[in-house]
């Protein structure tokens, strides 16, 4: 659903070099808010999404955003040294707009324990949003922390010790992000400063209840107290998020620039549309998002698997199988007549597993028109990383319903086989799972697919489910047509 825009002034003769920098001082109207929400994962979608929102939804600025970086500090120095202000600059086929966002007030390191436990300690903070990516949760198949990832056994290690004697806690360290969220709210049940809400805004399915499962599971391991607190005062939001956001280029900075006439650093260029849609409690309050266009239902899972299913499937679709037919954009992919067929054969099969009442023929129509959107460059390199875990959310459904009905699944399992072969390219897409699909790699033949595969799930060549061998030779019959139908000049 597309949102009002706050747009401010333009001014085209200002270049990127000779503009004054971004600053409170410099532009009026962006008083610092008050810190309400805490954001794990500092990124150009929380910029160009949530923290957008925010701004639109609370001209009263009540609602300030300290939102902590994932693995590098960068992005909080570069945003802090603009008073965290930063341009959004919306480019549709037919030109650009810029709006100056100023509802994040904190930039900070993710390494900065002691802040992140002190803004959970206090009964002002309602929220805590997250953008770590679909594979930063770390968990395994069955959704639970996964035990075999070292930064998570570390964690539990240095969890257990800070929560079971009160003077460490701000000495802990903890490096993953349920990590790092178990010790926040360890710490926010010591200052009792009562419930909260959890919102996971990555592109994962019913993620109020996987993120609640998962820090319960690591929270159990850690302190059986502190499990009980979580389970009773914290509400885990499951959200559908969705606007497509590609990694940031230094041309962005000139354009922006051009468009507001400050200088940015940082700028974020994002497409026009753009949807929020949310499930679950807020027990402290929260922004009046729906001011901004944001949904709020009792039954998200027909929006998510929509978007996930339609959206994020076809995506991953021409990341894998775009790449080995010469193409480096989405809009470069879904223009060439063979990818796209490919992508209507596959929303043909998905759609049979989605309710009839989600308009889709217009909502495809929509997508389609979105991924034809060539002034948004969005790389399929981009979109190809962390294949094992975005193809467990976007295509196993799909593809296990297939078989179920005894059908073969093409569509989907054209999604695999490209990312079978593409993993196997020298530009290998990176993973959480590297090591894993380097172990398989090194098998000969049927046995490498059969591996590659049982990685993306093993159900997948479950005899009793319609998978194994027949599927398997499937997977390669499809990825070998796909590299031998080369584009046209
Ligand atoms: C993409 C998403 O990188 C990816 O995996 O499929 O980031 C996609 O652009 C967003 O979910 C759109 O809302």
């Amino acid at each position: 659903m597309r949102a009002p825009s706050a747009e401010r002034p333009v001014d085209a003769d200002h270049g990127a070099e000779t503009a004054p920098r971004l600053s409170r001082a410099l532009l009026p109207g962006f008083p610092t808010a008050p810190v309400r929400i805490v954001h794990l994962g500092l990124g150009a979608f929380h910029r160009a999404h949530q923290a957008w929102y925010t701004q639109l939804a609370d001209p009263e600025h009540e609602w300030g955003i300290a939102a902590f970086t994932g693995r590098s500090p960068q992005a909080a120095t570069e945003l802090s040294a603009q008073d965290c202000l930063y341009t959004v600059v919306e480019r549709s086929a037919a030109g650009d707009t810029a709006t100056v966002v100023g509802s994040i007030v904190e930039a900070r390191d993710g390494a900065d324990l002691p802040r992140l436990l002190d803004l959970l300690a206090l009964e002002s903070t309602a929220i805590v949003t997250l953008t770590v990516t679909e594979s930063g949760y770390r968990l395994d198949t069955d959704g639970r922390p996964d035990a075999s990832d070292p930064a998570v056994e570390q964690d539990v290690a240095i969890l257990s010790a800070a929560c079971r004697a009160e003077e460490a806690l701000a000495e802990a360290r903890p490096t993953t992000a349920l990590g790092r969220l178990v010790l926040g709210l360890e710490a926010r049940r010591r200052s009792g400063a009562g419930p909260i809400a959890i919102v996971p805004c990555d592109n994962i399915a019913d993620g109020g209840a996987l993120v609640r499962g998962a820090v319960l599971a690591l929270a159990e391991r850690v302190d059986p107290a502190t499990a009980a607190w979580i389970a009773e005062q914290v509400s885990f939001v499951s959200a559908s998020v969705d606007r497509i956001t590609p990694r940031p280029t230094p041309a962005d900075e000139v354009a922006a620039a051009a468009l507001t006439g400050c200088s940015d650093a940082v700028p974020v260029v994002t497409e026009p549309f753009t949807d929020w849609v949310l499930s679950g409690d807020f027990p402290a309050g929260r922004p009046a998002w729906e001011r901004a266009g944001v949904r709020f239902v009792d039954d998200l899972e027909p929006f998510e698997q929509r978007k996930l299913r339609l959206l994020n499937g076809a995506h991953s679709l021409l990341a894998y199988a775009g790449p080995l037919r010469g193409h480096a954009t989405v809009a470069e992919a879904v223009g060439d007549s063979a990818c796209r067929a490919w992508v209507e054969e596959y929303w043909d099969e998905t759609e049979r597993h989605l309710p009839e009442d989600l308009d889709l023929a217009a909502y495809r129509r929509a997508l389609l028109e979105r991924f034809d959107n060539a002034r948004i460059e969005h790389r399929l390199q981009q979109i190809a990383l962390e294949g094992v875990t975005k193809l467990r959310v976007r295509i196993v459904s799909t593809l296990l319903g297939e078989l179920a009905a005894g059908r073969p699944g093409t569509g989907s399992l054209r999604v695999v086989a490209a990312w079978v072969r593409a993993v196997q390219t020298d530009d290998r897409p990176g993973d959480a799972a590297a090591d894993a699909i380097t172990e398989a790699l090194r098998l000969p033949g049927t046995e490498r697919t059969t591996a590659l595969v049982r990685l993306i799930d093993p159900r997948l060549l479950d005899p009793s489910r319609g998978g194994g061998p027949a599927l398997v030779a499937e997977v390669e019959r499809l990825g070998a047509d796909l590299v031998r139908i080369r584009p046209r000049p």
